[in-house]
This record gives structure tokens, sequence and C-alpha cells, in this order.
């Protein structure tokens, strides 16, 4: 069976309609995972370790029942033996990664220093910037166990200076991912739990007697976690809501055509709601990488996954040129662009919304999904029109710094009194005024 791929051109006349079609995705809120959700994080919340045993024992099948939380903790011993049983090629390919991960993030530290400044009066005003304390950390278990996504998501937060890092990982029949455990190791987790779902989302946002409670959650998961983090917001941080991965590929025709089509099918295998949309003016190369699609499919291990996803969400779209590609790339605000062309940085001037974009033809997406640096989780959906990928400040906040002089104290006094009054607020209005000096 071979792939029905969408074609639109910007030439046809409900060309906008199609699109926006294309483009819709709900992120299911489904009634019957909210309940069950809402039921679980309760249970959590009365019982905590005991809630959190029974449900990881009857989701993850634990064999034979685990009898205590302490059976679901990972040994420091453990994650390194984990580390050194790796194939050397795989350890080293995980390290090199980590170190680049490491020193993008290091730079985007660099970028986040406060800043103080001091007015003629002696008044002092500024801003500190803090790591937080504690994260959580989800690592999902199942078809999506990325070893990658352990390092994207563990490293910004070290580099940020939060001190406890909990990762929780669950852990289908009790069988854990080995090359996850490295992961870990690498990048210097503090805890490793095998425990998941919404009940671990419970656990590290209340806190059980075995795990203290967490400031902010982040990590991908199914639905019934994402449901979970929606849930716990507010008693803790999260970092976002990840939908499906998503490419976007901009070409001027100058590239194999094989090389684009495998860049559209590595975002595809992800998932069968993953979307990879190719623009581009030239309807000949169109064609040729619709022949590299059909070509290079049959050879493909996830061809199943590829092929829902790309009859499904995918597109082949021809626009009228470059510019204009641009202009629909911005509407689109994917979470990977590709811009595919010679002198990409032209077109790249022109794009303001993306979660990360890659320029010319050797800047494969699964290159930034690995070791280029930059971090591969990404704001999906099209809400590259508001976030940003994941980084070291989401990881640290920001604390208003304020020093008022004795001088300061006299004019910032009557100002303040003044609004204090015009509020009803005779207390705040007084505040200020018990410390202007009395008139000479
Ligand atoms: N492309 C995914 C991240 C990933 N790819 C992990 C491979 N492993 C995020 O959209
Ligand atoms: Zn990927």
């Amino acid at each position: 069976m071979t792939i029905q791929i969408r074609h639109l051109d910007s030439a046809q006349p409900d060309f906008k309609q199609r699109l926006d079609t294309l483009l819709a995705f709900e992120a299911s809120t489904d009634e019957a995972i909210e309940q069950s959700v809402a039921a679980i994080l309760h249970d959590v919340r009365q019982r905590g370790d005991a809630a959190v045993l029974d449900y990881t024992n009857r989701f993850d099948r634990i064999p034979g029942g685990a009898a205590s939380m302490a059976a679901f903790d990972v040994p420091q011993a453990e994650l390194q033996a984990a580390l050194a049983a790796l194939p050397a090629a795989q350890r080293a390919a995980l390290e090199t990664a980590a170190a680049r991960i490491r020193v993008f993030h290091e730079r985007q530290k660099e970028e986040l220093r406060g800043f103080t400044y001091i007015e003629p009066d002696g008044t002092l005003l500024g801003q500190r910037i803090t790591p937080l304390d504690r994260v959580g950390i989800y690592v999902p278990g199942g078809k999506a166990a990325y070893p990658s996504s352990v390092l994207m998501n563990a490293l910004p937060a070290k580099v940020a200076g939060v001190a406890e890092i909990i990762m929780v990982v669950p852990t289908p029949d009790g069988v854990k991912n080995q090359m996850v455990l490295a992961a870990a190791a690498i990048a210097g987790v503090t805890r490793v739990i095998t425990i998941g779902g919404a009940q671990a989302v419970g656990a590290l946002a209340y806190g059980t007697a075995s795990i203290a409670p967490v400031d902010k959650i982040v990590g991908p998961g199914n639905a019934y976690v994402a449901a979970a983090k929606r849930r716990v917001f507010g008693t803790v941080g999260i970092d976002m809501i990840a939908g499906p991965s998503e490419i976007l590929v901009l070409c001027d025709g100058s590239t194999d055509p094989d090389w684009v089509a495998m860049d559209l099918f590595s975002q595809a295998e992800h998932d069968e709601l993953a979307q990879a949309i190719m623009l581009c003016p030239d309807a000949a190369y169109i064609a040729r990488v619709e022949a590299s699609i059909h070509k290079l499919l049959p050879s493909m291990p996830r061809a199943d996954t590829i092929r829902t996803s790309m009859s499904e969400r995918g597109a082949l779209v021809k626009v009228r040129d470059m510019q204009e590609a641009c202009d629909i790339a911005n509407a689109i605000a994917a979470e990977h662009l590709e811009i595919s062309a010679e002198d990409p940085q032209q077109w790249a001037d022109k794009i303001r919304h993306a979660g990360a974009m890659f320029l010319g033809r050797f800047s494969s997406e699964s290159l930034g999904d690995y070791c280029c640096g930059p971090n591969h989780v990404l704001p999906t959906s099209r809400t590259a029109r508001f976030s940003s990928p994941l980084g070291v400040y989401d990881f640290q906040k920001r604390s208003s710094v304020i020093f008022v002089s004795e001088a300061g104290a006299q004019t910032l006094g009557k100002v303040a009194a003044e609004l204090a009054y015009g509020e009803g607020l005779q207390a705040h209005a007084r505040s200020a005024e018990l410390r202007l000096r009395p008139a000479a």
C-alpha cells in the first residue's frame, strides 16, 4: 500500500481554508481520561505512597507486585552500571551529545544574567536570577522512551543550577530501558524512580512520604500524563503540553529530493499524528520529492506509522515563490523548520515563528534531535507563535530587588501616597508617608 499524499497549491481560491483544515489539531480533552486522572490525583493526594504503589503495580504490571516504594528507586550504582555496560560507540555518542547540549545551554545561561542600576539619589533597583530547587522530569516508558530526551530535559536544569533533579520513568512489565538509565547517569540526575502515569505526576506535585514535592515538572508523556500536568499546574510549574512532532521543509528545489523525503519521514515516523509538510515553488521538484517518497517508503521499518501520518496530516504545497513560502511558514509556526535552499540565510531572516530553524541542505532536523546542542523539546501545534524551546530559563526564575535610599523615599513616598489615596488604601499611603522627613 502506498501513500496518498495531499497536494495543495497556494493559487487555489480556497487554499487558506485547506491549509487551516490541515493544521487544525485538537489537543484531545477526552472526558474519560480527564475523570480517571482526577480520581488518581485525588487518591495520590489522600493516600500518598500506598496509592502510587497500587497504581504502579497494576498499570505497569510489575511482576510479583512491589511491596514498597523502595522497590522503584534505582540506585546510583545501577545507573553507573547501565552506563558502563553500554556498547562503546553508543556511550561515546551519548557523551558527545551531552557535551554539546551542555555547551549550548551554558551559552544560554550567559544571556540570562541579572542586573542592577543605581539612581542619582542612591536608590538601587535590579533583578536577581535564581534556579529552582527541585524539578521532576517525566520520561515516557512506552514506544517513545528516548534517551536523547533525558539529556534534553535534564541538562538545562543542571546548567541552571537546579540542586535536585528527580526523574520518573514507568517500566511496563518491570523492564528498564538501559540506555535511558545511562543517559540519566551522564546528565547527573539526582534520583531515578520507576513510576509513571498520572500517579507519578501526582507524587511529584504533592509529595508523598518517600518523594518530596518538586517545584516544576517537565517532559513529554501520553494523554494521561498531559492531563495530569494540566491539573497540577499551579501547585507546581510545568514546561508545556507537547503535541505530536512536526516538520516543515521549505525548498527552492536545489536539494537532493531523497534527502527531503527522508527528512519528512524522520518526523512522520514518530507518531501517526505527526505532521510533515513541504513548501516549494517548483512543481517539477515537488513531483521528484513525491517519487522519492514512494521509492523510499517500503525500506522503512516504521513504514506504517509514516504512511498514516503522511496520508492524514502531510502535504506537498506548491507556492508562488520563496517569499510566499516564508509567509506561509510564519502562519504555520512549525516546531521544526528546515530551509533547504541555496543562501538559506536570506529566507531565515524573514522567519519569525518556528521552534527551531535548520538552515541549508546539510542541516537535517535529525542532527538537531540528537546532538547539535540546541534543545529538541520545542513548541508544537503552532505555539511557536508565543513560546520557546525548553531551556535554562525554564529552570530559573527572576526576583525583583529594591533598595530605596532615604532620599529616594522622599520623592517616591509622595508619589506612592498620592496613588494610594486615589485607590482608597490608607495603610499604603501612611506607610509611605511615615518615611517622609518632616517639613523643615
Ligand atoms: N523530534 C522529537 C525529538 C526526538 N527525535 C527524540 C528523536 N528522538 C521532538 O519533536
Ligand atoms: Zn525526532
